[in-house]
């Protein structure tokens, strides 16, 4: 462990938002928060870890339970000031009327500066004032937060902003529960208001966090191409030895295809939120009308804006979207074999492409069997709906709180409310790039892939910054 890092106590009577400060700041989601005061009854630190490395350190305490006879002490006491709370902390040892001042003020007692946390909802109370006096005599650098349990300004904000300047320096409002990453980096920039001793630190701090962030993004982005790699150029085959037996594989195997682009986009999103540190919020997307309905159906080209005539082959071939296709092992075969499945690949074959003879191909099936591919994805738009859904998913978990203990209320749909940012402004250029690297994709072409991988991960990484700074000011 690093030592010299800036360490902080959140401080304040019960029931305040202290563990929500904390966890939101330290963006760690295993703090314990609960509506019965007095839940947090032992000093926890938490470090924020970046690189491996402890950059700054958050200390959790409880509540104050004693604040009158407390403060009663420290103004009776005439030791060194810097002594006074571990002077209290002695003199109390055994009294268990003081166990919770006795932890609350142990950080102190090491030096830690003060973060005092009120409850901006509630009216203010003498005893409101009598905890900020003890916090005044410590004379270790301190700053208030009203934690704004409502989404605006707090009901008491003024009042209790005149008690706080008489105790603290610097008074911010912070919500604990919509924090986002720019309010957690201006309340950083508050700190190094109180404390000339920790400017520079925090300015490594908060330069830390920055950078940290920009790794983050470049990473989301990343873990976004590779699904868009990934899906586009999956396939699932099986093998078949009869024509009766080719049919009865057909519709198992496009189910199958389904759920591994659903299982794919899932373990991607479930990336992005490890990426930002929540470990708990796990709410997945409403499936997308065209991820859930079947890819195979005309109702899903309909949403996806394909052509008539597409549809009626689509329709016939019921895999076209996703290529079904049918491996011949012998030429010979094909013709039958085509009358044999027609029920299941349908009148529109020839308009797809699926051609017999000339198309078939023996992949190391013994001769006489045939191999059914569904697979790889042929409408780009599918693979824009994943990248879409990536963004939307991307931009709930950076607007999630880690001090939120609630399921997530505000799912999003991919609406045309909410596409900017989205692949629909997408200028052409990047289009282009991005439909380039689909292709590649589609063919497996590592080449290809690696002339355009690149570039398309910059394209995404722009997209995230560009929803990130406009959800940091939301
Ligand atoms: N809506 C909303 N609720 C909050 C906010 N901060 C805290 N709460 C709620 O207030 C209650 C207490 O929050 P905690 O963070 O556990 O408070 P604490 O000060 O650590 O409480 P103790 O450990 O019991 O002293 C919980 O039910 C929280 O969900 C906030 O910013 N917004
Ligand atoms: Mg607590």
């Amino acid at each position: 462990m690093q030592e010299n890092i800036p360490v902080f106590a959140v401080i304040g009577h019960p029931n305040e938002g202290k563990s929500s400060v904390v966890s939101t700041l330290a963006e760690d989601d295993s703090v314990r928060i609960s509506p019965t005061p007095g839940e947090t009854r032992q000093c926890r630190a938490y470090p924020v870890m970046i690189d491996g490395e402890e950059i700054i350190r958050f200390i959790d305490t409880p509540g104050f339970q004693e604040p009158r006879q407390t403060l009663e002490w420290m103004r009776a006491y005439s030791g060194p000031v810097l002594q006074m709370a571990a002077d209290f902390i002695e003199s109390h040892a055994h009294d268990p009327d003081f166990t919770d001042e006795r932890e609350l003020l142990s950080p102190l007692a090491d030096g830690a500066g003060i973060v005092y946390v009120a409850d901006g909802s509630r009216p203010m109370r003498y005893v409101d004032a009598m905890e900020m006096e003890i916090l005044r005599l410590t004379t270790l650098p301190r700053m208030a937060v009203i934690n704004a349990k409502e989404k605006n300004r707090p009901e008491f904000a003024d009042a209790w902003i005149i008690e706080c300047r008489k105790h603290f320096n610097t008074i911010v409002i912070f919500d604990a529960h919509q924090a986002t990453y720019g309010d957690r980096i201006e309340l950083l920039e508050s700190l190094k208001t109180i404390d000339p001793d920790q400017r520079p630190a925090l300015t490594r701090v908060i330069a830390a966090f920055e950078k940290d962030w920009q790794q983050r993004l470049t990473d989301t982005a990343e873990i976004i191409v590779d699904l868009v790699q990934t899906a586009a150029g999956h396939t699932v085959d099986k093998a078949a030895s009869s024509k009766a037996q080719a049919s009865v594989v057909m519709a198992p195997l496009k189910e199958r295809f389904q759920a591994e682009i659903h299982e794919m986009e899932k373990s991607a999103h479930k990336k992005i939120r490890r990426r930002f540190k929540h470990n708990i919020f796990s709410d997945e997307l409403p499936p997308h009308p065209i991820l859930n309905d079947d890819l195979f159906s005309k109702k899903t080209w309909r949403v996806l804006g394909m052509k008539n005539w597409h549809l009626a082959a689509a329709g016939g071939a019921g895999g076209a979207a996703v290529g079904a296709k049918i491996d011949l092992a012998t030429a010979g075969q094909s013709l039958g074999l085509f009358t044999a499945i027609g029920g299941v690949i349908g009148a529109g074959a020839a308009a797809l492409g699926i051609k017999p003879a000339a198309k078939a191909t023996i992949k190391g099936l013994p001769l006489g069997h045939m191999k059914i591919q569904v697979g790889p994805i042929q409408n780009d738009q599918l693979l824009y709906v994943l990248l879409d859904r990536c963004l939307i998913h991307f931009r709930q978990v950076i607007q999630r709180a880690h001090s939120r203990r609630d399921p997530s209320v505000q799912v999003e749909e991919l609406s045309t409310a909410n596409r900017a940012g989205l692949s629909a402004g997408m200028e052409t250029s990047a289009r282009e790039m991005f439909s380039q690297f689909i292709r590649a994709a589609r063919r497996r072409d590592t080449l290809d892939i690696e002339v355009f991988k690149p570039a398309v991960t910059d394209i995404v990484s722009g997209m995230l910054r560009q929803l990130s700074t406009s959800s940091a000011s939301v």
